[in-house]
């Protein structure tokens, strides 16, 4: 018999059996609060999941999960449901598979129907994946108030040809995953594609189990972040890093990751991608990498979460010339002031952070997980009167409404030095 006819033998009639096991398993993950739809939608999804591998065996091939899978995706996305939830039905299906298959093709064929397997489970979660985070730092994102995608998706990674590239894109090595940020064209400005993107790309590798996550610009550009994308700021009369902005978001999700974020730098810092580096858990660079917060360039007002984190993390002597002269710090006094763990040759680089990530993944998740959060709660814990915080809030709005703010964001469009007045 042919491999696709046994395996098909081996699911037909095992359908409930299998479709129940996979929903007993989401159902032990629910109790640990991990899912948010219902039964039926829990149902609905593992048994569509079941239909599309079935026809995938029957055919002997993977393209009938390709196209579904990259439309869950999409779906999923305009719904704003997290990844994690359709990829956990994925790997709840997957295990029961795995397991069923196992115990009933004949010996001599496992391996074959295993090869076969594999080839199907891993093109559906790859397009799950890759469609979500093409999504999400797509600039059509409807997180950012854009028109809603249309129903059929053919994103770029993926042979489509949407407006735009992705700018932000994922790999997997082993249990270290590797989040690229791409967009050469605004030095990897962090907006909501930008940022949205990298949110995404980090509930795509949890939901793949990576253990440490590296977070990296392309190969060969010398600005690793040029910070907040200027042209996304508000123009006054609005908090210019409010809760809802999206890097403050992003900042959010890196400290509250559960597994160890490496930022691995080569090249130049700028403003709050330097709040996205100090935010990751180690810094590896090499000797182009310079970092600067330059808020008082742009007449910008930082928010008081902002300065908390880095007070937490850099002595105030350091924060205060940093944040007062705009001046880079070069790679060398980074090393000194402890902004960066390891400093290293160009070329030893991606070594060196491979060689700490894979140190790091091959550790106890868990215990990682608990320390990482015990310290950022201790870190980040600062009780603040209710008046105190009104009143940083309120000479903060006096900046962010001010005529040297709007000075600050003119001059860079007209790329010119901006001329303060204090007003
Ligand atoms: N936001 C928006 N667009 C940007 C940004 C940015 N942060 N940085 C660069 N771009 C755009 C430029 O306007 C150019 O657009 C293009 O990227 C290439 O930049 O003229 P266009 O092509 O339409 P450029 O300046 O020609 O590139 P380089 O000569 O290579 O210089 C790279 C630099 C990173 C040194 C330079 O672009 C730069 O100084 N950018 C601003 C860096 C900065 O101060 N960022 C901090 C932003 N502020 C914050 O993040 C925060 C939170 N803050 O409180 O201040």
């Amino acid at each position: 018999m042919e491999i696709s006819a046994e395996t098909s033998a081996a699911l037909a009639g095992a359908r409930e059996q299998l479709v129940g096991e996979a929903l007993a398993a989401l159902e032990q993950r629910d109790q640990a609060g991990q899912h948010g739809s219902s039964a039926a939608e829990r149902r609905r999804d593992v048994e569509q999941l079941f239909e599309l591998v079935e026809r995938c065996v029957q055919e002997g091939h993977a393209d009938p999960i390709l196209l579904p899978s990259r439309q869950i995706a999409a779906d999923r996305f305009v719904a704003g449901v997290d990844i994690a939830e359709i990829q956990a039905t994925f790997a709840a299906l997957e295990d029961v598979l795995w397991r069923h298959l196992a115990g009933t093709v004949s010996d001599e064929r496992r391996v074959e129907m295993l090869r076969l397997m594999n080839v199907i489970l891993g093109t559906g979660r790859d397009a799950l994946a890759r469609t979500y985070v093409s999504l999400a730092s797509h600039p059509r994102n409807p997180l950012q108030g854009q028109p809603p995608l249309p129903g059929a998706v053919t994103p770029a990674d993926e042979g489509g040809a949407p407006a735009e590239p992705s700018v932000v894109s994922t790999t997997t090595h082993g249990r270290v995953g590797v989040i690229t940020m791409d967009d050469r064209n605004k030095r990897n400005a962090i907006g909501a594609r930008m940022a949205n993107g990298i949110v995404a790309a980090l509930g795509s590798l949890r939901a793949q189990n990576m253990r440490t996550v590296v977070l990296r610009a392309a190969p060969g550009m010398s600005v690793w972040s040029a910070g907040h994308d200027i042209d996304e700021l508000p123009r006054g009369r609005r908090d210019p890093l409010g809760y809802d902005d999206p890097l403050e978001g992003l900042l959010r999700a890196i400290r509250t990751f559960p597994t160890p974020i490496l930022a691995m730098v080569h090249g130049t810092v700028w403003g709050g991608a330097l709040d996205l580096v100090l935010s990751c858990d180690l810094v590896t660079a090499d000797e182009t990498a310079t970092f600067a917060i330059t808020p008082a360039n742009l007449g910008l007002p930082y928010n008081t979460t902002g300065l908390l984190h880095f007070a937490g993390r850099l002595p105030l002597n350091l924060v205060k010339e940093m944040f007062f002269t705009a001046a880079p710090l070069d790679a060398l006094k980074a090393k000194e002031w402890m902004v960066i763990n390891h400093l290293v040759t160009a070329a030893e680089l991606e070594t060196v952070t491979f060689e700490l990530a894979e140190t790091m993944a091959a550790k106890s998740p868990m215990a990682i997980a608990v320390i990482k959060e015990q310290l950022r709660v201790l870190t980040d814990y600062q009780p603040i009167a209710a008046q105190v915080y009104e009143r940083l809030q309120g000479l903060r709005r006096q900046a962010y409404d001010s005529s040297d703010y709007l000075e600050g964001l003119k001059a860079f469009a007209e790329k010119r030095k901006p001329v303060f007045r204090n007003t």
